[in-house]
């Protein structure tokens, strides 16, 4: 620790922090667009600009504090006019930017006609830009001005290059936490122009974008967001005409508080239920349930690549479909050894449109079936055409919304979340386990799978209950398990940039493993691109109240879940069989 002064008062602040740091640290907030706290300083936004002095005989100067670090003796002086002045002229600085790029859209939108205005417009430098713009660059511009600023080509995430102030979180956040390095910063000339992130003259679907979402979660001005369909299921639902049907995410019972400002971490499942239900859903089921589906089809099918001694191995899981993406585009050679199981949210529509819709004798094309996820990637993986019935063309899930589009129509309809009770999910899927809530993060389906694996195998519970090594959010996560005599090497992996580290030597060296969870997002589904854009880095507070709900319910493997033996017994007959290969199982394409 080290002595500072802030605005008149001694404190002892942490050496290794920033000025912005040490500030927030004892309750002085300073305004900043670009920092954010995973992410560290980034220094473009200018706002955070602070007065600091060395020692009594020097004079105040001005300093920028998310870029600064703290040192003994130093005084910082949070609010004076000139730093009133300098935040008020970085804003506007900001504002001109975005309403210009907004008017060159404007433009660009109206008529072809319109191109000689817009050239007129970058040439003379609008934006107090004197530099010369060259023809070529012009031409360039103007081809860039009318196609690029608003890109909705990735069909999960949107882009509004008019919104955009040049922060760079999402340059930082998809090269550094996630490895994909889809978006470029582009030179001072361009960027005081053009659509700053850059993503490489590419549209986002022709990138190597896996629809992750985290850039969304980072960036401050509403510029990188998800595609948002709650409208549309407004419409579906006011319209009457079809049976609307929702399941809700593992993760989302834990994080949709934070868009209420309850305390984080706050487990609300009958809260949520409530709320849906307020909402106009007809049925309110828990993807939860077949989360415990896709263990006992995933555990099958893991005992039965290792009893085959299958050239498949090692397996790995297939549920997050941000991995799944990234396997099709980067990783090909690796599709043998994705599980075929489907994800519990595809697993949940083929359920509720195969097996539901004939329990309760309505076609499956007047079920409209929605679901909560804490995630951007699922909206692209509802569009698959292996997710299509091959006949009806009907979709296994019609809308995949978010928590953030779910906070938004709570809004939209004045609901108090603090004020709702608790209510229970609808049935025959409304019932889970302790593995179930286990996926909603890094580890969970690891652990879960074991479980129901042993027990498939031997008929006896998995003896380690609490399987610590694969808990906790270190990126890369390894272990061995005594499985019933045989030693299986373990590995769990999240985030993007620890999944290529942790694929480095696939195809090269030994890559010794039977079974590997992977997550594109880091720590897992609670830190999914869909969830709340929360400033506190609370990823560890969601994952506690992960686990400590977990070892207090009743049942704890997926296996005990009276409502999925009854679905065997109803439906599926046996797990890995052939109607569970039919409705339960998938491939991916090269
Ligand atoms: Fe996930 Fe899943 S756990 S992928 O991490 O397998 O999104 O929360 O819903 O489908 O169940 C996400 C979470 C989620 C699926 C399940
Ligand atoms: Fe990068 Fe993920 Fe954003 Fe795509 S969605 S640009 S991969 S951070």
């Amino acid at each position: 620790n080290v002595e500072v002064t802030i605005n008149g008062k001694k404190f002892q602040v942490n050496s290794k922090m920033n000025i912005l740091e040490a500030c927030r640290s004892v309750g002085f907030d300073i305004a900043a667009l670009c920092y954010h706290p995973s992410l560290g300083a980034i220094g473009t936004c200018k706002c955070c600009v602070v007065d600091v002095k060395n020692d009594h005989s020097s004079n105040f100067k001005r300093a920028c504090a998310c870029g600064t670090d703290v040192w003994k003796g130093m005084e910082i002086k949070t609010d004076s006019p000139q730093v009133r002045e300098q935040l008020m002229s970085a804003i506007a600085d900001l504002r001109m930017k975005q309403k210009n790029r907004k008017l060159i859209l404007e433009l660009s939108k109206k008529d072809k006609l319109n191109e000689t205005k817009l050239r007129q417009i970058l040439k003379t430098g609008m934006i107090g830009n004197k530099a010369k713009i060259g023809e070529t660059l012009l031409d360039s511009l103007v081809t860039r001005a009318s196609n690029r600023f608003i890109d909705e080509t990735n069909l999960a995430i949107k882009i509004d290059h008019t919104k955009c102030i040049d922060c760079t979180r999402c340059v930082m956040v998809c090269s550094n936490l996630q490895g994909m390095n889809v978006y470029s910063s582009v030179p001072s000339l361009q960027n005081s122009l053009m659509p700053p992130i850059n993503t490489k003259g590419k549209f986002l679907n022709d990138t190597m974008c896996i629809s992750c979402g985290q850039c969304s979660v980072y960036c401050p001005s509403g510029a990188i967001t998800e595609i948002d369909h709650s409208k549309k299921v407004e419409t579906v639902l006011k319209s009457k005409k079809k049976l609307v049907i929702v399941g809700l995410a593992p993760s989302c019972r834990i994080t949709l508080a934070e868009i209420f400002k309850l305390t984080p971490g706050s487990l609300t499942t009958g809260q949520c239920v409530h709320l849906l239900k307020l909402l106009g859903f007809h049925k309110v089921f828990d993807v939860q349930f077949t989360a415990d589906l896709t263990i006992m089809e995933e555990g099958s099918e893991l005992l039965h690549r290792l009893t085959d001694n299958a050239t498949t191995l090692p397996m790995f899981t297939s549920c997050c479909p941000g991995w799944i993406n990234l396997v099709e585009k980067q990783y090909p050679d690796l599709i043998p050894h994705l599980s075929s199981c489907k994800s519990p949210q595809q697993m949940f529509g083929s359920t509720i449109k195969n097996y539901y819709a004939e329990k309760i004798n309505i076609e499956p094309e007047n079920i409209f079936c929605v679901t909560v996820m804490p995630c951007t990637a699922k909206k692209k993986e509802l569009l698959r055409p292996q997710f299509k019935d091959k006949k009806t063309g009907l979709k296994d899930v019609d809308l995949c919304l978010t928590v953030r589009e779910i906070g938004r129509m709570v809004k939209r309809r004045g609901i108090e979340f603090a004020e709702l009770v608790e209510r229970a999910f609808d049935n025959p899927l409304g019932y889970s386990t302790g593995s179930a809530s286990l996926f909603a993060a890094s580890g969970g389906v690891m652990e879960a799978a074991l479980r129901s694996a042993y027990w498939l195998k031997t008929g006896e519970e998995f003896p380690e209950m609490k399987f610590k090594p694969v808990r906790g959010l270190d990126g890369i996560k390894q272990a061995t398990v005594d499985f019933d005599g045989k030693e299986l090497k373990l590995a769990v992996v999240s985030g993007g940039k620890n999944i290529h580290k942790f694929l480095e030597p696939w195809g090269t060296k030994a890559f010794d493993y039977n079974f590997i969870e992977i997550m594109a997002c880091p720590g897992g589904c609670i830190g999914g691109g869909g969830q709340p854009r929360s400033n506190l880095d609370i990823v560890p507070i969601r994952l506690k109240s992960v686990y400590s709900r977990e070892k207090n319910l009743p049942s704890r493997s997926s296996h005990e879940n009276p409502l999925i033996k009854r679905l065997y017994q109803d439906w599926l007959k046996k797990p890995y069989g052939q109607v569970a290969v039919k409705h339960l199982h998938t491939t991916y394409k090269r």
